[in-house]
């Protein structure tokens, strides 16, 4: 399996992270890039490709152009009004405010994140802009009649919206692959998200579209993050109703007990409704050793996984998304794709 990689992702490098009340060395670091490329090449994947460059239009199909535009002057325009630190928010427009776009930076800052958790430091946008090309390349291979590939993004994407960033995400590397994909000849698209938080962003960015569906398993938001999103009832709107498949899963939940089922629930889901190609926002924060995630998936039970996403039988982009214990990142993301390669049967 062909597996796309930029070393440029470690110039996304937090100094903290607000977790818990306390700051902390943020959980999305470097070495999980690092960690993940050494894995798949001593398993034998690759070749490992650079990525192309893809112009900035295919950003702006899925995110706005005036958020594209703030986040590649954020750092130089903070750094203007503060010194070199990260930049982070501390305040949002929530209930009772208005939605104004303001003009200094830090009113910028509120107005188009979701979080405090994610700073935009001197080297976010060209790391973030960097990732949308790896998830591009690799659905550019999967357009050119490959079977399969796997975008190693960094940062990771689906908790960004058109014109949100927040949960360690800036631009949607999955959301953006797949219009990539719709804009070069597959007529219905899937996004499978199986990262532990919900893809609210992804969910967000076709929710009203009936030519890509979107399933999600993940954490119940009533217990975790993103909390506002996420949640059964959330079946699509307007033409893309029925288009939107969310499986909340409770804290605890293991893959024998609800998160096996919930899976093959998404696939049949997507079966169903006629993907030509499936994205899978692949997340491995569902690990039972995940520093900051509440399920109890162990290392074997990705083999599972991955074999349960061949028997889609579709063109299948994984992109990488969230997972946190460096230790077994490696061995998780090759499990998984490993199961996916043994299991999928060349059409
Ligand atoms: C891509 C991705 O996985 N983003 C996740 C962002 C989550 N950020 C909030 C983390 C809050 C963790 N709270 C639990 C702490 C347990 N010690
Ligand atoms: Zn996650």
């Amino acid at each position: 399996m062909d597996v796309v990689y930029s070393e440029l992702h470690a110039l996304q490098n937090g100094a903290y992270e607000l977790i818990g009340g306390q700051l902390q060395p943020p959980v999305e670091k470097p070495e999980r890039a690092e960690t993940i490329r050494a894995a798949v090449e001593a398993a034998g994947f690759g070749p490992l490709l650079s990525p192309e460059s893809f112009p900035d239009d295919t950003i702006t199909r899925v995110h706005t152009p005036e958020f594209v535009a703030f986040l590649s002057t954020a750092w130089d325009r903070w750094v203007e009004a503060h010194g070199p630190y990260d930049a982070l928010p501390l305040n949002w427009p929530v209930r009772t405010f208005r939605q104004k776009i303001p003009e200094a930076i830090d009113g910028l800052l509120s107005y188009y994140s979701l979080d405090a958790g994610t700073p935009i430091t001197a080297g976010t946008w060209k790391a973030a802009r960097t990732a949308v090309d790896v998830a591009l390349t690799g659905a550019r291979l999967i357009q050119g009649g490959k079977r399969h590939a796997f975008a190693l993004c960094r940062p990771p994407g689906h908790h960004a919206a058109a014109d949100l960033y927040g949960g360690y995400c800036f631009l949607n590397n999955a959301a953006i692959a797949a219009q990539y994909l719709r804009d070069n000849g597959a007529a219905k698209v899937a996004v499978l998200d199986v990262d532990y938080h919900h893809g609210n962003g992804t969910q967000a960015i076709f929710y009203d579209r009936a030519d890509v569906f979107f399933a999600s398993v993940h954490a119940d938001p009533l217990q975790e993050y993103p909390f506002f999103l996420g949640y059964a009832d959330e079946t699509g709107t307007g033409a893309g109703e029925g288009c939107n498949a969310n499986y909340p899963l409770r804290w605890g939940t293991g893959w024998e007990t609800g998160y096996a089922d919930a899976l093959d629930d998404a696939c049949r889901r997507i079966h169903g409704w006629g993907a030509e190609a499936v994205v899978v926002s692949l997340g491995v924060d569902t690990f039972e050793q995940d520093p900051i995630s509440q399920f109890k998936l162990t290392t074997p039970d990705y083999t599972r996984m991955g074999e349960r996403i061949a028997r889609l039988g579709l063109p299948t982009l994984f992109v990488m998304e969230g997972g946190y214990d460096v230790a077994a990142l490696g061995d998780n993301v090759v499990n998984t794709l490993t199961g996916y390669l043994n299991a999928s049967v060349v059409a």
